[in-house]
């Protein structure tokens, strides 16, 4: 028997701690292989339709299910629930100037209601919108708008074992070429990701930004980034880039933010409240328009969608999220149960990024074809396992061609592990773990899944499955 060690003494390094305690605790619930058997058949082997009381360690998304602190409590006592000019509308307005810049500030009622209008108001029908991987609700409206999402990332993003350190970037070549064959006029604007979500949470270099804002402006493009993970990849750019060791996470943010004509933010992550998001451009004529799309689809401009008590507790976390303690043990979590997995063989996807640990569906299931859905079928058998509750990144997300009506086959087939912030100990993560490689020691009989109900759009949500028996 080795002797028990610390955490930092098992990875060789000193240890490190939350820069937190906890006040108050929820009681999680336990339950047995048969109640979780009947429970996924009812869900039709999907885990976003499992009741949240059957789930044990929650780990389906970061979004919207982080803790927030005792300040944010307390802000929300301050909430002005007036219907217009409302207090907290002001700080929240302020928050987000200060610590991401741009010109013209709207709040929404999440991440989607924003690309909602963006799209709405920046694409024509038939323009492209390269961007660096596609994510879910990003390109659903930016096709229901009339464009088409073309995928730019570098290669590296899409080979899980690829260790290349900023997997978000955007291919610069690829973006030309479709530049120079469609024309600038033919293209909408880019959609730059910060910590790429589908990619396995992969940050973006300043350094790229840098030039891909150098091409755009030779182009006459402009760039909106989604923010929702910014802040992630501030911290990755602290800790990988050359010149950037000794600036902080909020000073590397608004450097980065900088080279931006805009941004949307799903307020559900990085911004620690449970909802929420908004949208900030430079342009004046834009921001009217967008505006009063508001008006129409949100709420009015001073709360978008938004209680007047949700926009100071997320004022509140936007200060919070950029403090380095926070970031660092945060993402640091995430690295401790991928380092974990990486040690005993499990096939993930590397470097372990920003919010979650995502495994490897082919190499974990490699007897599944992908049309038999590996990695929505390994969240299953984790669930069945453990209660452990995570989302199918795969075929599944993926949905189909619009044009054409196939799947769409991604190289990425992917199931998540995406760690709420500020909500589980280093002891949940190694429950995680040995789950995990509980599931990986059984893999072999591990059977496929047929689509047996499929929504129109966004299937994911709400599809259903069969398995497959031998
Ligand atoms: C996540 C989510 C929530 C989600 C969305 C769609 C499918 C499954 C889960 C939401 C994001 C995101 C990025 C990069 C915009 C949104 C939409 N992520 N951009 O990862 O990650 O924001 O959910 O507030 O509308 O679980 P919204």
């Amino acid at each position: 028997m080795t002797p028990p060690r610390t955490m930092g003494q098992q990875f060789g390094r000193k240890s490190w701690a939350e820069p937190w305690k906890i006040k108050m605790v929820e009681p999680l619930r336990l339950t047995t292989r048969a109640h979780r058997e009947r429970a996924l058949a009812m869900a039709g082997f999907n885990t976003f339709l499992l009741r949240s009381e059957d789930v044990y360690i929650d780990l389906l998304t970061d979004s919207g299910t982080g803790a927030m602190s005792d300040r944010q409590w307390a802000g929300m006592m301050l909430g002005d629930e007036a219907y217009a000019g409302s207090r907290n509308y002001y700080r929240l307005e302020e928050a987000v100037r200060t610590h991401y810049g741009y010109r013209h500030f709207l709040p929404t009622h999440q991440g989607r209601g924003a690309e909602h209008l963006l799209s709405r108001t920046c694409i024509e029908p038939g323009q492209y919108v390269p961007g660096n991987m596609y994510f879910t609700t990003t390109r659903a409206h930016q096709e229901l708008a009339g464009g088409t999402f073309v995928d730019v990332v570098i290669d590296q993003a899409h080979d899980p074992t690829s260790l290349h350190p900023f997997k978000g970037n955007v291919d610069l070549d690829k973006l030309e070429g479709l530049i120079r064959r469609e024309g600038p006029d033919r293209i909408a604007y880019v959609s730059l990701a910060g910590t790429v979500n589908m990619a396995g949470g992969q940050p973006v270099s300043m350094e790229n930004i840098r030039v891909l804002r150098a091409l755009c402006d030779r182009h006459g493009l402009r760039i909106y980034l989604d923010a929702t993970r910014m802040v992630e990849n501030a911290f990755f750019i602290q800790e990988r880039e050359p010149g950037y060791a000794h600036r902080s996470v909020a000073e590397i943010l608004r450097e980065f933010c900088e080279h931006t004509d805009g941004a949307w933010m799903s307020a559900k992550k990085d911004g620690l409240v449970n909802i929420g998001g908004w949208l900030a451009v430079n342009d004046g004529e834009l921001f009217e328009e967008l505006r009063n799309l508001l008006v129409l689809f949100e709420g009015l401009h001073t709360y978008g969608g938004m209680a007047g008590r949700d926009m100071e507790a997320l004022a509140i976390g936007i200060e919070e999220s950029v403090e380095d303690a926070h970031v660092r043990s945060r993402i640091g979590q995430v690295r401790y149960l991928g380092e974990l997995l990486q040690d005993w063989g499990i096939p993930i996807v590397v470097p372990v990024g920003g919010h979650a640990v995502f495994l490897d569906g082919r190499r974990f299931y490699p007897h599944l074809p992908q049309d038999q859905f590996p990695a929505q079928a390994l969240a299953g058998h984790l669930y069945l396992d453990s209660g452990i509750r995570a989302m199918e990144r795969g075929i599944a997300s993926a949905g189909r061609d619009p044009r054409t009506g196939d799947h769409h086959y991604p190289s990425l087939e992917l199931t998540r592990l995406t760690i709420p912030r500020r909500v589980y100990t280093q002891a949940h993560m190694d429950v995680v773990a040995e789950s995990v490689k509980s599931v990986y020691d059984a893999r072999q009989s591990a059977c496929g899944l047929r689509m047996v109900y499929e929504p129109r759009y966004l299937r994911f949500f709400q599809a259903r499955f069969e398995p497959i028996a031998d």
